[in-house]
């Protein structure tokens, strides 16, 4: 058996993408196949939605809270006067076409809307409205997954090119020690775009590979969560001839990702309702309800991100953190001051909260943990952190 205190490989490898826990997923996908349309309902905003290819140049950012029982449930137990979910981050970025990577529509200023991410919302078109003009003629989202995928790839090889072609001159004519390491992980990212022909994150990266990358943000590392934009029609009956075509794919292409069909003009239409009772009436006769919520909570998790809470009758709130953070960095999220003078966390998890129904309650059944400076924070711990802040101990509950 292996010694208790010996890390696990897999545990010490860094994450692939930003540091940071103001990440963004941005909406991709062909020109007029309802991005904007989507991202309007989907953030409650009014970015232009019209039916012409490159209605959308600037990108359009906007949040939208993370729906979760969890925090519902804990806002309905202390009945805050303030209550600070947790948000995600979604950037509505131009339609790209084929050839975009050479510069075709306004290529490589999208793709750089799309460097700017963390994540993708990979959007396709699935409805037919002879109405809704497509670059591509036809509606076949299938071509359209492969545009898209194949101008990400290209586009990352015309940098990782550009980038050996510099640091050839110093590593290899110059000899620079120094730099070696790195410029060997870019000969294999190279060779995983060019020879191989796949995208970044289906390699096998070690974890100073995966220091290397995270230097340069590849797009073809950034994880994919794929919507298939159905007719309000097709989305109520559950069938369209494509989604059988779409999961194949994404298996093929990208294996393990999300793939969730849903209805820009459903969507729009539930939004529209003025009355909830109307809007009830509605979901109970189609027997169909919203998929928003789902959408959220994948892009959330596409971006490796999760959230503690601090519960308490001022404040419940999630706070934002990256999977595998520590207790005393989880408590810099609040504020320096706790990391600096962590001294430990308060831990119940959600689930022994709910179930001992207290917080008294949760501590007689032994539920209620103290932890340390090596504690990993779990999604959804409810934390009440103790730290010194000079002049003696202070604890501090929000
Ligand atoms: N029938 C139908 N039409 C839609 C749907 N979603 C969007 N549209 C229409 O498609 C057209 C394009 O929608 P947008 O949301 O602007 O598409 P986009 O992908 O953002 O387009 P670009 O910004 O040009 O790349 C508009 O006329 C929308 O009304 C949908 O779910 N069903
Ligand atoms: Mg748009």
């Amino acid at each position: 058996m292996a010694p208790k205190n010996k890390i696990d490989e897999s545990e010490k490898k860094p994450l692939i993408g930003r540091v940071g826990t103001n990440l963004r997923v941005g909406i991709v996908g062909v020109p007029n196949v309802g991005k904007s349309t989507f991202f309007n309902v989907l953030t409650k905003s009014a970015a232009p939605a019209e039916n012409f290819p490159f209605c959308t140049i600037d990108p359009n950012e906007n949040r939208v809270p993370v729906p979760d029982e969890r925090f519902d449930y804990l806002c309905e137990y202390h009945k805050p006067a303030s209550k600070v979910p947790a948000y995600l981050n979604v950037v509505d970025i131009a339609g790209l076409v084929k050839g975009a990577a050479e510069g075709q529509g306004l290529g490589n200023a999208f793709l750089s809307h799309i460097s700017a991410c963390d994540a993708i919302f990979h959007l396709c078109r699935a409805f037919d409205d002879p109405d809704v003009t497509h670059v591509e003629g036809e509606v076949d989202p299938v071509r359209d997954l492969d545009i898209i995928a194949e101008e990400l790839r290209l586009k990352d090889e015309e940098t990782i090119d550009k980038t050996l072609e510099k640091m050839e001159r110093t590593v290899i004519r110059a000899n620079d020690k120094k730099m070696k390491p790195e410029f060997d992980t870019l000969v294999k990212v190279k060779s995983v775009l060019s020879e191989q022909k796949k995208h970044i994150r289906f390699a096998d990266w070690s974890a100073h590979d995966i220091e290397v990358l995270n230097k340069y943000l590849f797009l073809t590392s950034k994880p994919c969560v794929y919507l298939v934009n159905l007719s309000e029609k097709d989305f109520i009956r559950k069938k369209n001839k494509w989604l059988i075509k779409i999961k194949e794919w994404v298996d093929k292409n990208d294996p393990g990702s999300v793939i969730i069909p849903f209805s820009g003009a459903f969507e729009h239409k539930l939004a529209d309702f003025e009355l909830d009772a109307e809007r009830q009436a509605f979901v109970e006769e189609v027997k169909c309800v919203s998929v928003l919520d789902k959408i959220i909570v994948s892009g959330y998790k596409a971006l490796q991100l999760e959230y503690f809470f601090t519960a308490g009758p001022d404040e419940v709130r999630a706070w934002t953190i990256q999977k595998g953070t520590k207790a005393p960095q989880a408590a810099g999220r609040i504020h320096t001051d706790f990391e600096k003078g962590f001294i430990m966390a308060e831990v119940m998890h959600y689930v022994d909260f709910k179930e001992e129904g207290s917080e008294a309650g949760a501590k007689a059944a032994g539920k209620y943990r103290q932890q340390g400076k090596t504690y990993v924070v779990e999604d959804g711990d409810i934390i009440f952190f103790k730290f010194n802040a000079g002049s003696g101990l202070t604890t501090k509950k929000k």
